[in-house]
């Protein structure tokens, strides 16, 4: 059955706006109607699909607000959308203000469109510790009609800091293994100047300080002591000045190139040998699947969702969080051990395939859908 479901999403770079995008073009391709709701066209959706439409939440600034409300603007376009296509479901990444605006979308539509919650992390990890919002959350979920999580481990998370025994369950984040493949043609590493016989280190995020970006820094110094190597940074924000001026108090600045924000990150990870998460919370780490997709084995912390995507001594290795020590020296074993480097790149591509494929998470999905509607 084709069903009518609405996504709303934030567009910006990150983890849980790429979800909600492939999961939106994928389930299109299934035949399903897509309605995304955002600020502005997510991130990767790119071109034109016909069964794929876009509603922009656009905020107007009127001096009576001091801050304007998306909130408002969102829940009452999405009741818009609801009668006028008649949304089977609506399915929101992020609690805050998405299972909200849902929730008050519902009421003012008078429909009943069904609603499914999607939780990624900080919105649980980072905004569930902030008095004045988790009871908002808490609402935003027990009034969802199912509730997932992108890991057992925040699965867990929000059920002990909410204080709810409302249902959720596990769906993990799959990658588009269409998108997300080993490229063996790639001049990327020319283009680049570096020697073929420079090993590549990558860290791709938002630089934000959970993601600890100069523990990074730290593990590579000790990793270009021994080893000829570049180190590839992809991304932005805030701790992005801080890392540029320990790069080079650290006398790094030949060996790390600064892409900034990239599009094309498979290509980059085909030129990879290895990608550094040292993070201190991560619910899934998205950024660890697209990696193992291309082959690229993975040092990472065993935080939060993370030990659920990568297997220690298999696909990867994990350390505790801070141990730069331990994760340099698990590099270096890596880059210095082709016979193992290859053993994990084939372990963590077939790891993405059993587990993470975009097609058994897209079924969990649909199931949901199905299920909600046919109750
Ligand atoms: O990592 C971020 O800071 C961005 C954040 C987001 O909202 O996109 O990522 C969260 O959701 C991703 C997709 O489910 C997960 O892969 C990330 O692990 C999660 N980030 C954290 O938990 C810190």
């Amino acid at each position: 059955m084709q069903l009518k479901i609405g996504i709303a999403c934030y567009p910006t770079i990150g983890g849980s706006g790429i979800v909600a995008s492939e999961l939106g073009k994928l389930l299109a391709k299934k035949g399903h109607c897509i309605h995304f709701f955002s600020s502005s066209v997510p991130f990767r959706l790119g071109r034109v699909y016909p069964n794929i439409f876009f509603h922009e939440v656009e905020v107007n600034q009127y001096a009576v607000f001091r801050y304007p409300p998306y909130d408002l603007t969102l829940a009452s376009k999405m009741a818009d959308i609801i009668n006028r296509e008649q949304l089977d479901v609506l399915h929101v990444h992020y609690a805050v203000p998405h299972a909200i605006c849902a929730y008050l979308a519902k009421q003012i539509s008078g429909k009943d469109v069904k609603i499914v919650t999607t939780l990624h992390g900080t919105d649980i990890t980072v905004l569930g510790y902030d008095p004045s919002l988790s009871n908002v959350i808490r609402f935003g979920i027990e009034n969802s009609d199912r509730v997932t999580a992108v890991s057992h481990d925040l699965k867990r998370q929000t059920q002990e800091l909410l204080k709810t025994d409302f249902p959720i369950e596990t769906v993990h984040n799959f990658v588009d293994e269409k998108t997300y493949y080993k490229r063996t043609d790639s001049r990327l590493k020319c283009d680049y100047h570096i020697k073929q016989n420079e090993k590549t280190v990558v860290h791709i995020s938002n630089f934000r300080k959970v993601k600890r970006v100069t523990d990074v820094i730290y593990i590579f110094k000790e990793i270009a002591e021994r080893i000829q190597a570049k180190l590839l940074l992809v991304g932005d924000g805030p701790d992005l000045s801080t890392v540029s001026h320990l790069v080079d108090e650290l006398g790094l600045r030949n060996n790390v190139l600064f892409l900034g924000k990239q599009e094309n990150v498979a290509e980059i990870l085909s030129i990879s040998d290895l990608l550094l998460l040292p993070s201190e919370k991560e619910s899934f780490g998205l950024v660890l699947l697209e990696a193992m997709a291309c082959k690229v084995p993975v040092i990472a912390t065993a935080v939060g969702g993370i030990p659920e995507v990568v297997v220690h001594n298999e696909t990867g290795f994990l350390s505790q969080i801070g141990d730069i020590e331990s994760m340099a020296r698990y590099a270096i074993r890596l880059l210095t051990d082709e016979a193992l480097h290859k053993t994990f790149s084939e372990n963590a591509y077939s790891r993405v395939h059993s587990h993470f494929h975009s097609e058994i998470i897209v079924n969990e999905y649909e199931k949901i859908y199905h299920d909600i509607l046919n109750k």
